[in-house]
């Protein structure tokens, strides 16, 4: 496990150094003339996934390469915008490559999709919940308001329900089975990403002190969008009607996304909809393509359910052949890297960061120490994984399941919230609140405030449950820049 996590953290290092281009769906190894999808950036996943590791496991300055991508696709996505829709801001569909196309190209089934720069943004935002650099935050934040400027214009109002909704798109190379149709309005992942893009958007013109009339305008859309549903059989509604079907195996779970990588749903706070992405999750099952099961790791890590993870990482250490070069049976070829199949790299960054969730959380309002620890990996240590809020785990130590010490170093200061399944006491910090088990409240720190989730709307059928918790504990202290916290069971 630690030899594939490290070969994870080796391959970024690889192919994306400061000043290099982004890591394609390739990375740079492509042994072939003409490379599977082109080598292209395909955006309704594929590129992301290749910088999910980044911040996590304390490789930022990799992720440079990206950052660099998306400037360049605010340009060429501001003429897009404008010729293909009048509106203003960027637009990003589901794919690029070194030209920096980026309008709609391939099927109607993948390439309507218009949310790509949405998704990028997240990564812009992600980056400064890390680093807590406004200059930097300063840096991207025309990128990130760019990208809402052409949501605030795209969005229509659907004349059905009165929400705001995002159409033409589709969810993700995915379709209702028996529809012909591909092409639909309000998507739950749609509708993730611009609740998603509106919040931070709003966020960082308030952290930077400017635009506060636009920040208005995106508070009040954001809450005129749709909520999320739960369906018939329990499930996150992948679109707006109830169509999903219990045995689609499709590779993409693109309605998790508010899950993983977002940060709308939760354990903590919305255990509904937790319990309904899990439905979901069991009713599309386990084995699929070498990138799904990267992404399906990291929604178990989430889950907090460390051995359903943990079996999902050794499906994709499944050896491949390396004659196989072809289809959705995915797993691990015998070099470490990840089959698709054929040689794609997203699955090996993937579950690179899942391993690293299994280990350390902090997208929900706190820093969560060993959230999903599989028991296969019952004793064991960890050095350097970051957290939101410039928290740096030097060192983690555990055995048998249990925490034993952890070395936080605190390099901006603020309040630390700290969730764990023991209680725990702190060194060298003052304990400022205790606040035992059960759901907590808010914590002070503003880098792991919580975004606001409508409340779903549910199927009189769905005969869904809120999401079970296990104990947890939170404490929470102040912390200075620089200084050393070691909490010990
Ligand atoms: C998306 C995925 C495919 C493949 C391709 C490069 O279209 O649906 O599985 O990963 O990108």
């Amino acid at each position: 496990m630690a030899a594939y996590f490290q070969f994870g953290r080796y391959l970024l290092i690889s192919c994306s150094q400061p000043g290099t281009q982004a890591a394609n769906l390739q990375g740079i190894w492509n042994a072939r003339t003409t490379a599977p999808w082109c080598g292209n950036y395909t955006t309704n996943i594929n590129l992301e996934m290749n910088y999910w590791p980044a911040e996590l496991t304390n490789l930022p300055e990799l992720h440079e390469p990206l950052l660099a991508l998306i400037r360049d696709l605010a340009e060429s996505g501001a003429v897009t915008a404008r010729n293909m829709y009048g509106c203003r801001g960027w637009v990003l569909h589901h794919n690029s490559d070194l030209w920096r196309i980026t309008g709609a190209l391939d099927f109607a089934y993948c390439g309507l999709w218009p949310s790509g720069g949405a998704w990028l943004c997240q990564h812009l935002w992600d980056r400064y919940l890390y680093n807590g650099d406004k200059k930097y935050l300063a840096e991207v934040y025309p990128l990130m308001k760019g990208a809402a400027e052409f949501f605030v214009d795209f969005l229509v109002e659907d004349p059905r329900t009165g929400y705001l909704v995002v159409t033409p798109s589709d969810s993700p190379e995915n379709h209702p089975a028996g529809m012909k149709s591909h092409v639909f309005a309000g998507v739950t992942m749609d509708n993730q990403l611009v609740t998603d893009l509106f919040t931070n958007t709003a966020r960082a013109a308030a952290v930077l002190e400017r635009d506060a009339a636009f920040a208005d305008t995106l508070d009040a859309m954001r809450r005129r969008l749709p909520p999320m549903r739960i369906g018939q059989h329990g499930q996150l509604q992948e679109w707006w009607e109830d169509w999903d079907d219990p045995k689609d195996g499709h590779r993409h779970v693109s309605h998790l996304w508010g899950f993983y990588p977002g940060y709308q749903i939760s354990p903590y706070r919305t255990p509904l909809l937790t319990e309904a992405v899990r439905n979901s999750l069991v009713q599309r099952g386990d084995p699929s393509t070498g990138w799904s099961m990267g992404w399906k790791v990291c929604l178990w890590a989430r889950m907090l359910d460390g051995d359903h993870a943990f079996k999902l990482i050794t499906d994709q250490l499944t050896l491949v052949s390396p004659r196989r070069q072809f289809g959705e049976s995915g797993g691990t070829y015998p070099n470490l890297f990840d089959a698709h199949p054929p040689f794609q790299i997203d699955g090996n960054f993937g579950c690179t960061a899942g391993i690293a969730e299994l280990l350390l959380q902090s997208h929900d309002g706190a820093v969560h120490l060993l959230p999903a620890l599989p028991s296969a990996l019952a004793s064991g240590s960890v050095e350097g994984l970051r957290a939101r809020g410039g928290f740096v785990v030097e060192k983690m130590v555990w055995e048998d399941g249990h925490l034993v010490e952890a070395r936080i170093r605190s390099t901006l200061g603020g309040r630390l919230r700290l969730r764990t399944y023991d209680a725990v006491t702190a060194r060298s910090a003052t304990m400022l609140m205790r606040l035992g088990s059960g759901v907590p409240n808010d914590a002070e720190n503003p880098f792991f405030a919580p975004q606001e989730t409508a409340r779903p709307l549910v199927s009189e059928r769905a005969g869904v449950q809120d999401f079970s918790l296990p104990e947890t504990f939170e404490c929470e202290m102040e912390t200075w820049p620089g200084q050393l916290v070691v909490v010990r069971r």
